[in-house]
Formats: C-alpha cells, sequence, structure tokens
C-alpha cells in the first residue's frame, strides 16, 4: 500500500489537475522517497538493460529506460511503496494500479529536449484515467523543466507519436510489414527506443509547438526534491529547446491508471506492452483489473483514513 505524503493534497490541488491536466504538488514526498529514487535511477543508468536506449539531440544525450521497476528493487519500492500512488489515487478518487515507468536521465551540459507529445500517443490503454507522476531527485529549473500544454486534456484528440518511424518511409518497409503481420515489435521490446515505434498516420500530427510557443499556453514549474508533478495521460507535455544544464536532470517518471483504465490495441506499434502482459492475450475494452498480477493495485479509497 501507498504510504502517506507530508501533508494531505488539496481541494485546489484536485480542481488545478482536472481543470489545467497538470499540478505541481509541492514537498509532498519525505527525503527518503527522495533518496530511494535517487538510489535506483543511478543504479539503473550504470546497469544498462534491453529496455534501455540513448538518444543524442541538439547537442546532449538523454537516456531513457523503460521498465525500471522489473530491475531495481529500489524503483519498485518507490512505484508501489511511495506516497505517490495515493495522490494519484485522491486525484482521480478511486483505485489506482501501477502501469509502466521509465527514465529520462541527463548529465549537466547542453540538454537533449523531450519532443511535445502525449502518452497516451504511446501505449495501448484507454487515456481516461491515465496519470503520469514524475519525480526527480534533483532541482529542476523552469526553464529546464517539464513543460505542458494547459487544457490540452480536454481537446479530445489523440496525436501521431511524433518520434517514432513514418510507415510511408521505403527504408522501412520491411520492418513495418513484419512488426504489422505480428502486431507488434519486431524484437518484442528488445533494444527499445522510441524511433522503433510506428507512427499511426491516421492520427492527426502533433501541433509544431516550438515553432508556435507563443500561440500556446504553456506551463512549467521550478522544480525542487520532494516535490511531485502530475499529469493527464492525454496532456501535451515536453520541454523547451536550447537549454544548457548546469546540474543532473535525473527524472523518474510512472503511469498509474485509475478505474476506468481499459485496454486499448492502437494501430501503430507503441511503447511495447509489458512481457507479463502476453499471456493473457488482452482484448481492447478489457479492464486492467483483469490483469491484476501485471498491474498491481497500490492504493484504494479507504487506505489513508
Ligand atoms: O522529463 C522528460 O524529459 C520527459 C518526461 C516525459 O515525457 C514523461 O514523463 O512522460
Amino acid at each position: 500500500m501507498a504510504a502517506r505524503p507530508t501533508r494531505p493534497i488539496t481541494r485546489d490541488e484536485i480542481k488545478a489537475f482536472h481543470r489545467d491536466g497538470a499540478v505541481l504538488l509541492r514537498g509532498v514526498l519525505a527525503p527518503e522517497w527522495v533518496t530511494l529514487v535517487a538510489d535506483g535511477l543511478e543504479e539503473c543508468f550504470v546497469e544498462r538493460s534491453n529496455k534501455s536506449s540513448e538518444a543524442v539531440i541538439s547537442g546532449g544525450t538523454v537516456r531513457v529506460d523503460h521498465m525500471l521497476s522489473d530491475r531495481s528493487v529500489s524503483i519498485s519500492r518507490f512505484a508501489t511503496e511511495s506516497p505517490v500512488g495515493g495522490l494519484v489515487g485522491a486525484v482521480l478518487g478511486g483505485p489506482v494500479r501501477f502501469y509502466m515507468d521509465q527514465m529520462f536521465f541527463r548529465r549537466p551540459g547542453p540538454m537533449a529536449q523531450t519532443a511535445f507529445h502525449q502518452d497516451a500517443s504511446y501505449h495501448n490503454v484507454e487515456p481516461k484515467d491515465l496519470v503520469r507522476a514524475w519525480v526527480s531527485p534533483d532541482v529542476v529549473p523552469r526553464s529546464a523543466s517539464l513543460e505542458v500544454i494547459r487544457g490540452s486534456h480536454r481537446w479530445n484528440v489523440t496525436f501521431r507519436p511524433s518520434v517514432g518511424r513514418d510507415p510511408d518511409d521505403e527504408a522501412h518497409a520491411l520492418k513495418v510489414a513484419i512488426a504489422r503481420k505480428r502486431g507488434m515489435f519486431e524484437n518484442e521490446g528488445e533494444e527499445f527506443s522510441y524511433s522503433n515505434i510506428l507512427m499511426d498516420k491516421s492520427l492527426p500530427p502533433t501541433p509544431d509547438i516550438y515553432r508556435h510557443r507563443d500561440s500556446f499556453d504553456i506551463m512549467g514549474w521550478d522544480y525542487n526534491p520532494g516535490d511531485l508533478i502530475l499529469f493527464h495521460g492525454s496532456l501535451l507535455h515536453g520541454t523547451a529547446k536550447d537549454v544548457m544544464l548546469e546540474q543532473d536532470r535525473r527524472a523518474y517518471a510512472a503511469l498509474y491508471a485509475g478505474p476506468r483504465t481499459t485496454y486499448l490495441r492502437q494501430k501503430g506499434q507503441k511503447v511495447p506492452d509489458p512481457p507479463a502482459l502476453a499471456a493473457y492475450e488482452p482484448r481492447t475494452g478489457q479492464k486492467l483489473d483483469d490483469f491484476g498480477e501485471v498491474f498491481p493495485l497500490v492504493w484504494s479509497p479507504g487506505d489513508w483514513d
């Protein structure tokens, strides 16, 4: 069960999440949780897995790893026992399951930006009750902050993934054909990177936020260790470009699913499903509750009474 935060979440914070699609919860995590996540991130950074990938963008490098909690006890404890799951539950008003997690790890120097995207574009789940929890053991100034497009979770659209293989690109035709035939990655999660993803070109392209920054209501925060950012699975988010990092920016981002979350087999290939899900042969529309062993319940209403 999720531990209690250092303070209760307020009604205004819950309202802000639903209105804006994101909220920064100041100082809700006690120092031991920050230390645990820092230890887990460093451990995963040093010990690569087949779900580790590295991208060099704008002269900077970002290491992106998936499903850290499968290989780090510290991260697994943080994902399922820290106050995070309960805070997500308080926002959604219902029980919460852990879905998957990622790290976005950068050392000082030019910052590889994260292109604006919605998490909903990348995962095989219906995003109504999908919440991302983002934490860092580092001070992250507003300039290097996660940036979100306020209210975009209510636009009622899922955009084409902004990073991935173009199915019309002939160089990728064979891989695309294999992936389509199998309905999955050609290597089932091996050597995963976002560039493995097949774009579903029937979806509208993601707006070019870098080019039209002034046209969007962009929100970001000065982040301090102990804070928690929660944002909706359909919210557009990314980072600014041309940022110089003065210190580490080590981020841990976990996805949690509320009670209305169902499996949704998307057309383009996505971030691979957790391997243990395959045995269930999931069908679109099935509740995540049907796969309880794969997506553990981390908090239920009443747990903190
Ligand atoms: O921290 C980052 O650079 C990106 C995080 C992100 O895209 C996410 O948490 O979904």
